[in-house]
């Protein structure tokens, strides 16, 4: 399929496969990375150990899976958190009270959530800003800013970031850069070879695929932040199970094959909708109708399954919607190999402040879909059946 992406550089199917998995680091030798499931190791004297004490300070499996992990965003360091909030969290807990925070106005409702309600108890203050618009970034940071967090694309909005442009307005101000690249991948993006500083990954998503993991990653290049980093997903407790970290590391060896499947079958859709007489507005950065497909060309090696529409009416006609599909489950998450759909507004970004959600547009005609690997005749007729229903309440 040509979509005008950039080019994808081979090795990265190599990489998922192979990268930390060397057999000849485990005494079996076993091609599969083996489970640690013991919280505790056999120590040389007291306090004398090669690698590993104490589970929560590190573990083989997870050892696996941060190599990897590392590898595939081209990176130094990769740490496993126990969710994607974990490991928002870690990155927020770099900021000290009295530090300020730049975040892109449309994330995640659970990363505003941690924002609002938790971080600006602790004395970190914030200010949500346009991510698209750069001048208001720059205008946003303030002497005691310290961190810029963006997601791209945005999530429910699917609003496309420029990031080389973004960590340049970093750089001039000394202030790190964190892209939350849950939506895309390292397959479609790798932010740190924009410029960012750190990575950040739900890899309950795509990178897990199977919808059966809640996990998170930071990935990184600066030692110092890695250790930084390292100290509080210790020293916080905020780490994965050794089995979630194997199946992790199992679902990364197809995400290639997954991530071109979900693509092609996103696409197919958003273009199946965008014809359609009951859909006001669909928004996925591989149509060149959406507003910064350009910017997603440049940065960008392609498109996921994920992306949002209005529906034509309120909330009687999206209830209809998600109500009649009878393929696409109506569930929170998203980058499973399952078709998902639902209702920011009521869901994924509840809590959200009305006036808010609102402001940005995620009201009760905005529906997010997560396309999944099904047949993609299967999935649109699914998806036109339940619109035909909506058209006709
Ligand atoms: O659920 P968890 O693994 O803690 O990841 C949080 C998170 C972080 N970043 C992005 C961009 C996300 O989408 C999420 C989780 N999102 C959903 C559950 C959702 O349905 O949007």
């Amino acid at each position: 399929m040509t979509t005008g992406f950039k080019k994808q550089p081979k090795g990265f199917a190599t990489k998922a496969i192979h990268a930390g998995q060397n057999p000849l680091q485990w005494s079996s030798k076993s091609i599969v990375p083996p489970i640690y499931l013991s919280t505790t190791y056999k120590q040389d004297g007291p306090g004398e150990y090669e690698s590993y004490d104490y589970s929560r300070s590190g573990n083989p499996t997870r050892t696996v899976l941060e190599k990897c992990l590392a590898a595939l965003d081209g990176a130094e360091y990769g740490l496993a958190f126990a969710s994607g909030l974990g490991a928002t969290t870690a990155i927020f807990s770099l900021l000290n009270a009295g530090d300020h925070l730049v975040v892109g106005d449309d994330v995640y409702g659970g990363t505003s959530r941690l924002i609002r309600q938790i971080m600006s108890r602790l004395g970190i203050e914030h200010t949500f800003v346009d991510a698209t618009d750069l001048a208001a970034v720059g205008s946003a940071i303030q002497a005691n800013t310290k961190l810029v967090w963006v997601e791209s694309p945005t999530n429910p909005l699917m609003k496309v970031v420029d990031i080389i442009k973004i960590s340049q307005i970093c750089n001039k101000n000394k202030v790190l850069l964190a892209v939350d690249n849950t939506f895309l991948t390292p397959y479609f993006q790798r932010p740190l070879e924009l410029g960012a500083d750190m990575v950040c990954y739900s890899l309950t998503k795509y990178m897990n695929g199977h919808s059966d993991v809640v996990m998170g990653a930071i990935i990184l290049n600066s030692e110092d932040l890695y250790n930084r980093l390292k100290f509080l997903q210790n020293s916080m407790g905020i780490v994965p199970s050794p089995f979630d970290c194997y199946q992790v590391n199992r679902g990364l060896k197809t995400l290639h094959i997954r991530m071109e499947l979900h693509q092609k079958n996103s696409i197919a859709v958003a273009k199946f909708l965008e014809g359609h007489p009951f859909v006001e507005k669909v928004m996925h950065p591989a149509l060149p109708s959406h507003p910064q497909h350009q910017i997603a060309l440049k940065q960008t090696y392609g498109y996921s399954g994920v992306f949002s529409f209005y529906i034509k009416g309120g909330l009687e006609q999206s209830k209809a919607f998600l109500q009649n599909l009878k393929i696409i489950a109506l569930a929170e998450s998203l980058g499973g190999y399952e078709s998902l759909a639902e209702l920011p507004e009521v869901m994924t970004h509840a809590s959200i402040p009305e006036e808010i959600r609102k402001k940005l547009g995620i009201n009760a005609a905005l529906i997010r879909l997560s396309i999944g690997l099904e047949d993609i005749d299967d999935l649109i007729q699914d998806v036109e059946n339940a619109l035909s229903k909506a058209m006709n309440l």
